[in-house]
């Protein structure tokens, strides 16, 4: 079949040059307009990312020019970034968004797309998805979405239940799957309820605000402005430890230890909250038991932390009131789980739950109901069988099926079972929200698995490698055009992200495609049970905030709904079967894990001599970026000024015993620790010297992939994601988290070697 130039690619791309249409289809009666604050600017959220910063849009001709912050939003006060500032209008006016719906017309990942109509798209994937369903079952087609933080992500599972299928893949077994399942095994639902403006000490883990959050980076600057002490501990020197009073550096992956000699400190100084745990705690004892194997000189030599700070840390901890603040450092990891129960410990034991300038649990207004929980209510669910062959169900039960965190998959037994039919068949997909080819670990493998498919349907907003790889492409709305309502514990507020314009092009929000798709399927009699009853984003939002009391029109007239502002001390029981803080875990023992918070050995500390000898360096993924969020705007020129290139941060002095430099190009190979293929991977990044980080330990960010360098440029359908995106590198074959599943993005063994810069494909700053 003959390649198509690079103006036919664009021609039949859909990438639009200029001329983009604004009609196509209805905004389901959802008015655009609604403003306080006068002439054409509108309160808002911005739902670029999960920090859900208060925002003022000013919207001329149906065309937001205006994006910013919103200085009286109850719970970002002014705090906002430039993703939301440049990023969302770069991406909703980009001019190669992707603006209608395309159907493959050459060989899968070749890059020949024709255009063609919603109802003909739609038509088509009801077809599809109905004969895999009748010929597989309904279990064959899974979802992939980011998870549930997203309305999106709940409609493509209340879509796939429909159609009888429990099986979707959320991204959280990267993200902040472990903390969330270590909340819930716990008892503990304190995310995002960490109350730094009133705090004495805040204790950081994993977390560099000063990117990941301005929300939480203007809070934390307050807080030591007013005296508070700060703990920071990151491997790294960020700009938060930067500001710490008190930093510890750990060896990655090995913070679990570093909390249990926190918790052993504390113990034997009796410097706990007596009460707290009399009244609220299941299994102090137990864990009093376990902390005596970890006193601090033990862990200095498991983390690399020296015994000292480690109690000048438990001490101020204790002094309190103390806020523990995570973040992804400690997340996405094979031992993350029982790394989030050592630290959920030790906030439990110093009386810190539901206490003003501690860590307050959800307060959501009576009557409004969140995603996670809407995906559990028993009107919304399959029947029991089939929610417990959920894939991965059986070996990762508190992740997956009906007793999981989201109910969602386990990602890499998925891919597997596109591979392999085991241990079930999988022949289609449907991906929105997400760009697996990009974000998950193993690139070649996810590219493997999406090409053994009988159908895959990606919606995205243009065309990134995961679509590249689809059957059908649908055009998604961005947060500019979509209306979302949700509850922010922070603060605490009901928020509305308004849709500020019409739709670019045909882009449409989720339901506006799951909707219209499930009536085809069930005109083919290919639906087990309607459980999506909505049919427009307004009825989704007016559903969600039930008998609250806050309505839609209030939202609508001032953009949020603020609960009351001072935390109160709360005495209502925790959402465990003893209905106390489990810190010794019944649901942990029933399924033969360890019911304590325990330390595990990174898997580096087993290879063998030889193998270190050759990967010398351990590796950290995902240092976010201030112009990127994951693998968005990566085509934006302000994006590319601030950040061209794919970053390896090295110390200096290592840099130097190799021969590198600032600047040099390198080839980064992993040793793989995984049972399944063993093998290591490699990508290729650019040396950036700095002192910030140990001089064992090598970090880049994530997400990366050229645009510009498409297929019809350069015959590269993945735009550089096997080049220069570092899951090219990682593999996604273990080991897993025993209790979420979860893989390592960080802490393997690497090595890097100087490469050409003209091995590298796709345009780059020259070297
Ligand atoms: N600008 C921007 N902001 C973002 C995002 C983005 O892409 N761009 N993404 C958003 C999303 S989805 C997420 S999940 C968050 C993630 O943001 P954060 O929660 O801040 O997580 P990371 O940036 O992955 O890592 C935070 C810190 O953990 C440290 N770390 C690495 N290994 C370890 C370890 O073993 N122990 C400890 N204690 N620390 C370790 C790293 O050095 C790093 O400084 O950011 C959100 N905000
Ligand atoms: N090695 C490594 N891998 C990682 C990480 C790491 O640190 N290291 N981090 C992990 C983490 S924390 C996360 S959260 C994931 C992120 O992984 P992803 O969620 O895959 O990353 P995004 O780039 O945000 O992808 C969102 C995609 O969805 C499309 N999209 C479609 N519909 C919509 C819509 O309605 N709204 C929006 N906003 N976008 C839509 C966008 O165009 C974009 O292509 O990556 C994970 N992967
Ligand atoms: S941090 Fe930036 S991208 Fe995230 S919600 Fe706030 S302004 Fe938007
Ligand atoms: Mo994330």
């Amino acid at each position: 079949m003959a390649r198509q130039t690079s103006a036919d690619a664009t021609a039949t791309t859909g990438i639009a040059t200029g001329g983009i249409s604004t009609g196509g289809i209805s905004t389901g009666g959802i008015s655009t307009g609604g403003n306080t604050t006068g002439g054409n600017t509108t309160t808002t959220t911005c739902w670029e990312c999960s920090a859900n910063c208060g925002a003022l849009a000013t919207v001329e001709d149906g065309r937001v020019v205006d994006y910013g912050p919103n200085p009286e939003a109850p719970h970002s006060k002014g705090a906002f970034c430039i993703k939301g500032i440049r990023g969302a209008p770069g991406l909703t006016y980009n001019p190669n968004r992707l603006l209608y719906p395309h159907r493959r017309t050459g060989a899968r990942g070749e890059g020949k797309w024709a255009r063609i109509s919603w109802d003909e798209a739609l038509d088509e994937m009801a077809d599809r998805l109905a004969a895999v369903r009748a010929k597989y079952g309904p279990e064959a087609i899974v979802g992939a979405t980011s998870g549930a933080n997203f309305s999106r992500s709940l409609i493509m599972a209340l879509t796939l239940r429909s159609i009888g299928s429990p099986n979707w893949m959320i991204n959280q077994d990267l993200c902040g799957g472990c903390r969330a399942v270590s909340a819930r095994i716990t008892g503990l639902n304190i995310q995002r309820g960490e109350d730094i403006e009133h705090t004495r000490c805040a204790l950081i883990v994993g977390r560099n605000s000063s990117i990941a959050d301005p929300i939480e980076w203007a809070a934390l600057k307050a807080a030591k402005k007013r005296g508070a002490k700060l703990i920071v501990i990151d491997p790294k020197r960020t700009p938060v430890a930067g500001i710490a009073d008190l930093w510890l550096a750990p060896r990655v992956g090995t913070d679990a230890a570093l909390a249990l000699a926190m918790i052993n400190v504390m113990i034997a100084e009796g410097h706990y909250d007596r009460a707290y745990v009399e009244k609220y705690c299941h299994g102090f004892d137990a864990l009093a038991e376990r902390v005596v194997a970890y006193p601090p000189d033990v862990a200095a030599g498991l983390t690399g932390v020296a015994a000292a700070d480690i109690v000048t840390a438990a001490r101020l901890y204790a002094d309190g009131p103390a806020t523990f603040v995570s973040g992804h450092g400690i997340d996405a990891a094979s031992v993350g789980v029982q790394t989030f129960r050592a630290f959920h410990a030790l906030v439990a034991i110093s009386g810190n739950v539901d206490r003003v300038g501690g860590n307050l649990r959800s307060r959501a207004p009576k009557g409004f109901s969140s995603y996670v929980e809407l995906l559990h209510r028993p009107e919304f669910r399959l029947d029991l069988e089939t929610e417990q062959r959920t894939i991965g169900a059986d070996r990762f039960p508190l992740w997956a099926g009906p007793r999981g965190w989201q109910t969602a998959c386990h990602n890499p037994t998925v891919i597997d079972a596109m591979l392999t039919g085991k241990p079930q068949p999988v022949r289609a997909l449907i991906a929105s929200g997400v760009n697996i080819l990009v974000t998950y670990p193993d690139t070649r493998r996810t590219i493997e698995a999406m090409k053994a498919l009988d159908f895959v349907v990606v919606a995205a907003h243009q065309m990134t490698p995961t679509a590249e790889f689809a059957d059908i492409v649908l055009p998604k709305t961005t947060t500019l055009e979509e209306e979302e309502v949700s509850f922010m514990p922070s603060g605490p507020t009901v928020l509305l992200t308004r849709r500020l314009a019409p739709p670019q092009g045909e882009a449409r929000q989720e339901i506006e495609i799951m909707a219209p798709l499930l009536e085809r399927m069930a005109a083919r009699q290919a639906i087990t049970k309607k459980l999506l009853p909505w049919t427009s984003q307004r009825d989704f939002n007016i559903a969600l905030l039930g008998d609250s009391g806050i309505t839609m029109e209030e939202l609508l007239a001032k953009g949020y709904h603020h609960l009351a502002s001072t935390p109160v001390p709360s005495d209502r029981p925790f959402a465990t079967k003893t209905g106390k803080i489990e810190l010794y875990s019944p649901a942990l023992e029933d399924l033969g894990l360890d019911p304590l918070p325990g330390h595990v050995a990174p898997a580096r500390e087993a290879v063998t001599p030889d193998i270190r000898a050759r990967y010398p360096l351990t590796l950290i993924t995902g240092d976010r970026e201030k112009s990127y969020h994951h693998s968005r705007f990566r085509d934006q020129a302000w994006a590319l000024k601030v950040s061209p290139d794919p970053r390896l941060v090295m110390h200096p002095d290592t840099a130097h015993a190799q021969g590198l430099a600032d600047g040099d190009w390198v080839r980064l190979e992993v040793a793989g620790f995984g049972a399944g293929r063993g093998g290591a991977g490699d990508c290729r990044l650019r040396v950036k010297c700095s002192d910030t980080t140990p001089r064992d330990v090598v970090n880049t960010g994530m997400g990366w992939w050229r645009p510009a360098s498409g297929n019809a440029a350069n015959s590269d359908p993945t735009h550089g994601a096997l080049d220069i995106n570092i899951n090219a590198a990682l593999d996604y074959s273990g080991p897993y988290d025993p209790i979420s599943g979860s893989s390592d993005i960080r802490g393997q063994l690497c090595r890097v070697e100087r490469v050409a810069h003209a091995d590298v494909r796709g345009p780059s700053t020259p070297a």
